[in-house]
């Protein structure tokens, strides 16, 4: 029988390339983000080319409301959910505290954290009653060291990561296992959602190195899934070759 997997953020990047592959990999998805049309479009596409069913969930994680009324219209066969992937979230700007904009701020900590926890708080009571499930929290290399100009993108992925080892905590007892993967640099969207659309700006992060794929990260989520149920990863720190830590690069 297949497992039912729920990937928030799944119209781009990281959280699309885990869709994909876990569609090829005996689960059903329940996809969400703001992007309907990418939703329908994923949906259709993984629908006619892998063994998957596909159900997709359009709303704007940062809205309370939003979320609980679109997780609260699941169908009874797609309640049970064995794989949540908080994986939604986003850096805007890049700047000194003394300098930020406060919007960006806001939309950071609405997303990355209070989106997550909206999420999880309608998700996790069922893998606490059936006993079983796996939450997977997107973190970041930022969640575990600050940048210069990173505050409070880094305040965020250092959230998730507490908010990981909470909920490892909390949920041992029931069997539901819980793993924060924390990626360095990976070229999606990031970094033009993150610069406000400016190519040149995206680009230069990734200037004389090779990021990582969202692929490279779907994989890893992939292996942290296929492990022996007695098995649990806590976490796991992924960079590129070139990427020593979360501020140290090896340019050529
Ligand atoms: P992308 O910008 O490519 O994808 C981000 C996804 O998050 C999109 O599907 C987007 O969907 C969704 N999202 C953003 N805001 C909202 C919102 N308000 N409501 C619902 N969905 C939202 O970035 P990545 O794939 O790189 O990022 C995925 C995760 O990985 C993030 O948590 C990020 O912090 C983390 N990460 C990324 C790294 C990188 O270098 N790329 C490194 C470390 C961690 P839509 O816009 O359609 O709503
Ligand atoms: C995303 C990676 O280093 O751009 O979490 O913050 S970084």
């Amino acid at each position: 029988m297949k497992n039912t997997a729920l990937i928030t953020g799944a119209t781009a990047g990281i959280g699309e390339a885990t869709a994909r592959l876990l569609a090829k990999n005996n689960y059903n998805l329940i996809i969400t983000g703001r992007r309907k049309e990418r939703l329908d479009n994923l949906k259709k596409e993984l629908e006619e080319n892998t063994p998957a069913k596909v159900f997709t969930l359009n709303f704007d994680i940062r809205h309370r409301r939003e979320v609980e009324t679109a997780l609260d219209s699941l169908p009874d066969e797609w309640q049970k959910i064995d794989v949540l992937v908080n994986n939604a979230g986003l850096a805007a700007g890049l700047s000194s505290l003394y300098e930020g904009d406060i919007d960006d701020w806001e939309q950071m900590i609405d997303t990355n954290v209070k989106g997550l926890l909206y999420v999880s708080r309608k998700i996790l009571p069922g893998m606490v009653e059936r006993r079983s499930g796996h939450v997977i929290n997107i973190s970041s290399t930022a969640g575990k060291e600050v940048y210069a100009n990173g505050n409070v993108y880094c305040a965020t992925k250092f959230a998730v990561d507490a908010l990981n080892k909470a909920m490892r905590l909390e949920l041992v007892d029931y069997g539901v296992k819980v793993t924060s993967v924390n990626p360095g640099f990976t070229e999606t969207e990031f970094s033009l959602v993150r610069f406000k659309g400016d190519k040149e700006k995206a680009k230069a992060p990734y200037a004389g190195m090779e990021p990582l794929h969202a692929i490279d990260i779907a994989e890893v989520i992939l292996f942290v899934l296929n492990r022996p149920d007695h098995v649990n990863i806590n976490e796991i720190i992924v960079t590129p070759k070139a990427q020593a830590n979360a501020f140290y690069i090896h340019r050529e």
